[in-house]
Order: structure tokens, then C-alpha cells, then sequence
């Protein structure tokens, strides 16, 4: 359960936090299938209950199995899985599977006009009636060390569901399944600390292998639970799951958070996550700078050391680290803005049936517009799209060129500037000073040759005359745009910095203490 069978030398999914699967699928197509994204969390994809003001998170509430809410139905999950893996990016399902709704709710109808009542616990639509929950009582902050309250009390009063029940087992399994046999590649289970482990053992292993037509056979879902946790000593912790499948690791995003924000060194960072102890196995775990609860007040948001789209340049630190520095499974966040921690996608305040959607720009002539690096900023209407960030998504292009090679070449200035290589495949370096300069000959550990910078620009490749293996639209990518590339003939050139390593590996890199980004990245592929 802990392989997320990525396509290819794939390496990192984003989580599309409330995105419609129509524009998901989309997406897919135009932007992470070309930009090499390995896959998609979507949001929970089962009927919930639908609040007042439809805040974010009454899709954490479960109606029913029926797979429809404000994302889409189940004929467009169905369609978005297949286009999806089609283009080799991979489908992660966020799953509820330890509660129902908040019981005081009284009588409820779901996105998908199936009806509840709360108060006497019957979900006709599963169905679920009064046996198939635990005896209410609710977990209070002090229960939080209390492991029998924990798993079978009500979490935020929602209705607890009794897991060692056959009944309750059995729905739950079907759905999984379900959404399985579409082709999904796995889940994030959502409030793991809640459940026991037994139980989630159960259900784990009466799931379907993964569609063998797209994953080849005998292949287990990848499962990634959520338990919030950063320390042995805590009575509810990880290390009660990990032996069961993979983990959120959330003590990596405080790391991050604390070392880009400037209160720990970024030198620290050399040894730090060899040797934390509170930190899982690489294998184990998924990681992320920050999540959607972790981004919010109020949903679990830790003294202001998370990173967000907010805190931009930081945050795109803080990303381009995760994803060059090798450790878990990373999955970059994909936000919409918002002023009230509750508010909903921009999606659910408009009354058109068609919501507000993520690309702002019309269907482009031809897909090569829209091809990555044309760096057109389509994302808006609230949506953030930290994904389609130029410095995050080509450093999970980084990622995916160096595979496994290791880290060497670490070298720092003793205090917030860093640099190392991933083998002979890329070279990264920060600058994380403030009112200082970053100005070294380094050793990159690659080959001779002239390199892009892929933060703060990208190779731009020649007009089809010269590089013609791919290009069967025509050529008015905005990647050709520059005139004076043509005028002097080049082939390609930077649209950024371009770095220069001479036949001893070294080079000279240059981050200015003004500048926009504080991190400069070259790899083996956008070399001249
Ligand atoms: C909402 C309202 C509540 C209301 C409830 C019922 O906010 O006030 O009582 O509805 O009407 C999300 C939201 C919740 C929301 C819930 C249901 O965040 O606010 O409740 O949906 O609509 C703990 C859990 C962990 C959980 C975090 C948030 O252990 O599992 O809290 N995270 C997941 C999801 C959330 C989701 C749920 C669980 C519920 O990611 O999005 O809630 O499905 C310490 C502890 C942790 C604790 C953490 C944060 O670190 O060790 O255990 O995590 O603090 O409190
Ligand atoms: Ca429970």
C-alpha cells in the first residue's frame, strides 16, 4: 500500500482541493500530464451533506456512497480517472470513512438530494441506521490522549461510525472498490488517528487490486492516512499506522515552515531530516508544505509556521526544497483564496449551475499554446493554482530528471545559504539571507556545459525549423516569441539565468539579495 505507481520517472501529485473532475480532467490533458506531474488528489468524491453558505468543509460530511457533489457526478469522476491516466497522471480519492455528519444536524438532504436524519442516525441512502455507530460522546481537547475515546467518540460531533460492524465494513469496501475498478491509483484517508488500526486493516485488504488494464496485475492501491502527529511520546501516533500503509508526514512541513521562515538555519537542514527522530522512514510518507486544514485558522493551522501561497517567495522556497531534496512522496497544493477559513470553493457562490471555473483563458487554437512553459498565468477567479507556478512545477520536472541519484556537494556559508546536487543529473542552491547577496564559485557536480535556470526563466527551444520532432501544431507558442532569439540565430536560449559549469564541475551562481526568487535550479535536461 505504499507505492503510488506513478507513470514513468513521474515523481510528485498535486492536490486539486475543490476543483470540479470536468476541470480536472482538462487539466490533466493541458497542464499535468505535459508539465510530468505523476498524479491528482481530488476531493472527496461521496455525497455530503450540503451546508448553509456551503463552506469547504461539509465535504468532510458524509451523506451517502453515492458518488455526486459540487466536483461533479459520477459519470464525470468516471470520465476524469480515464482521461486522466490516459496521459499518465494518476488519481488519489480523499476518503471519509470514520464518520458520518454531525448528528444535531437534524434533518438533512446531500449534494446528491439523498436525505438523513441526523438525529436518529438513519442515512437511508447507504443505509446506515442506529446499530451501525459507536455510543455518542465527543472527544474533548483533554481526550485527545485517550485512545478509546479518540477512535470511538464523535470527532468535531460527527457521527462515529462503528467499524468492527460488518455492515458498516461492507459499505464502505464496495465504495473503495467502486472508485477502484474506475481506475483510481489509491486514497488519502481522511482522520486515521479516529479509527483503529484493526479495523483499517480489514478494509484494506478487501480491496480490488488496481485496474489491470492501466496498472498492469496484482497491484494494491496506495494509501496515505492521515494522522496528524509528531512525536513517540504522544499516546495516538503514527507509528500505529505506518505498518499498515503510508503516512502524512506533518513534522516536514514544520521543518520547512521553521527553516524558510529564518527561525532555524537552513544549513540545519544538511543533517536534520537524516536525523530527526520524530520524522518517518523516506518509504513511509507523503509530504507537503503545507495542506488545506494547515492553511486555514481554525482547522488545525500551527503558530504561523506553515508556508502558504501567502507567504509567495518563501513558500516557493520552501517547494522547490521538497522537491529537490530526496524524502517521501511530495504533493504540491493547488489552494483558492479565501478571507473566511470556512469559504467555499470560488465555485459555490454562483447560482449559474456552471460555477466559476479554474482557467480564466479561452480553449486555446491549439494545445501547444497551452503547452507547459507557456507561461501565461491561466488560473484566477480565486483559484491560486500554486501548480502552475513556473519555480514549482519545473522543479517537479527536477525531480523527475534526477530519480534517485544522492545528495553530494553540500555546502552552505554556515548560516541561510545552501547548495547541493542531486548525483550528476542537478544542482540546486538558496539564498534564505536577508540584505545579503549570494555570489560563489560551487561545485555543481555536472557535466561541461551551459545550463537554464528553471526558476527564474526556462530553456526556450528554437522555431520548428530546428528542433521539428514534435511539432505537428503551428508554431505561435509564446515560448517563440522573443525576437532577438531568432535574430541571432540561436537555437535555444534562457529566459532566465544561465549558468555556465566548467570542465571541473564548478560554477559560478549568483543569487542577489533583491531578487524575486531565492533559489536557482539547473538539471541535466535544460542544458544548452
Ligand atoms: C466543522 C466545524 C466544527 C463543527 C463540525 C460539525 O468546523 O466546528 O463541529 O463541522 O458541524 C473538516 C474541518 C472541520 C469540520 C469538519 C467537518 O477541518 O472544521 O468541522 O471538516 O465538516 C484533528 C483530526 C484530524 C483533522 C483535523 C482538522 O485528528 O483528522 O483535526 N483533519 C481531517 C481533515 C479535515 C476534516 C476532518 C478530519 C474531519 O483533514 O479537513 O475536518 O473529516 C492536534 C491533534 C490532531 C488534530 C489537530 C488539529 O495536532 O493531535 O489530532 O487533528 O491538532 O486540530
Ligand atoms: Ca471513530
Amino acid at each position: 500500500y505504499k507505492k503510488p505507481h506513478y507513470a514513468g520517472n513521474r515523481t510528485t501529485m498535486v492536490h486539486l482541493f475543490e476543483w470540479k473532475f470536468k476541470d480536472v480532467a482538462r487539466e490533466c490533458e493541458l497542464f499535468l500530464g505535459p508539465a510530468g506531474y505523476a498524479g491528482v488528489q481530488v476531493s472527496p468524491i461521496h455525497e455530503n451533506v450540503v451546508l448553509p453558505k456551503r463552506p469547504w468543509y461539509e465535504r468532510y460530511q458524509v451523506v451517502s456512497y453515492k458518488m455526486v457533489t459540487r466536483s461533479g457526478d459520477e459519470n464525470d469522476f468516471k470520465d476524469m480517472v480515464s482521461r486522466c491516466n490516459a496521459v499518465g497522471v494518476r488519481v488519489y480519492v480523499d476518503i471519509i470513512i470514520n464518520h458520518t455528519t454531525r448528528g444535531d444536524l437534524g434533518r438533512v438532504t446531500g449534494s446528491g438530494g439523498s436525505s438523513a436524519d441526523t438525529a436518529n442516525f438513519l442515512y437511508p441512502a447507504v443505509p446506515y441506521a442506529r446499530e451501525d455507530f459507536n455510543e455518542p460522546c465527543v472527544i474533548k481537547v483533554k481526550d485527545y490522549s485517550d485512545p478509546v475515546k479518540m477512535r470511538n467518540c464523535k470527532l468535531f460531533g460527527l457521527l462515529d461510525l462503528n467499524l468492527t460492524r460488518e455492515h458498516v465494513r461492507e459499505k464502505i469496501v464496495d465504495f473503495l472498490n467502486r472508485a477502484i475498478d474506475f481506475g483510481v491509483a489509491g486514497f488519502r484517508v481522511d482522520a486515521v488517528k479516529h479509527m483503529w488500526p484493526e479495523d483499517l486493516e480489514v478494509i484494506y485488504s478487501r480491496l480490488h487490486d488496481l485496474k489491470s488494464e492501466v496498472f498492469g496485475p496484482n497491484k494494491r492501491p496506495f494509501i496515505y492516512q492521515e494522522v496528524i502527529s509528531f512525536d513517540r511520546d504522544e499516546p495516538l501516533n503514527k507509528w500505529q499506522y505506518v505498518h499498515l500503509a503510508a503516512i502524512t508526514e506533518f513534522v516536514y512541513g514544520n521543518i520547512l515552515g521553521r527553516c524558510f521562515r529564518g527561525w532555524e538555519s537552513l544549513k540545519s537542514l544538511e543533517h536534520w531530516l537524516e536525523n530527526d527522530r520524530r520524522l518517518l522512514d523516506s518509504r513511509d510518507v507523503l509530504v507537503f508544505v503545507d495542506n488545506h486544514d494547515n492553511q486555514r485558522d481554525g482547522h488545525g493551522k500551527p503558530d504561523h509556521v506553515i508556508l502558504t501561497h501567502r507567504d509567495a517567495r518563501l513558500y516557493k522556497m520552501a517547494v522547490a526544497f521538497m522537491l529537490a531534496y530526496p524524502y517521501g512522496h511530495p504533493r504540491v497544493m493547488s489552494s483558492f483564496a479565501f478571507d473566511d477559513p470556512n469559504q467555499g470553493p470560488p465555485t459555490s457562490d454562483d447560482d449559474s449551475g456552471e460555477g466559476r471555473r479554474a482557467i480564466l483563458s479561452p480553449e486555446p487554437a491549439n494545445k501547444r499554446a497551452m503547452e507547459v512553459g507557456a507561461d501565461i498565468n491561466m488560473c484566477g477567479n480565486g483559484w491560486v493554482c500554486e501548480h502552475r507556478w513556473r519555480q514549482i512545477y519545473q522543479m517537479a520536472e527536477f525531480k523527475n530528471v534526477v530519480g534517485d541519484s544522492a545528495v553530494s556537494n553540500w555546502w552552505s556559508n554556515g548560516h541561510n545559504q545552501i547548495a547541493f546536487s542531486r548525483g550528476n543529473l542537478g544542482f540546486i542552491a538558496f539564498n534564505g539571507e536577508y540584505g545579503v547577496d549570494l555570489k560563489e564559485h560551487l561545485q555543481t557536480g555536472m557535466a561541461m556545459g551551459e545550463y537554464c535556470d528553471i526558476i527564474s526563466g526556462k530553456k526556450v527551444r528554437g522555431s520548428s525549423s530546428e528542433d521539428g520532432d514534435d511539432d505537428d501544431d503551428n508554431d505561435d507558442a509564446p515560448t517563440t516569441a522573443s525576437s532577438n532569439s531568432k535574430s541571432n540565430s540561436m537555437s535555444s536560449y534562457c529566459s532566465g539565468k544561465r549558468v555556465k559549469v566548467e570542465a571541473d564541475g564548478t560554477a559560478y551562481i549568483e543569487i542577489f539579495k533583491d531578487e524575486s526568487d531565492g533559489v536557482l535550479a539547473i538539471h541535466a535536461e535544460e542544458c544548452d
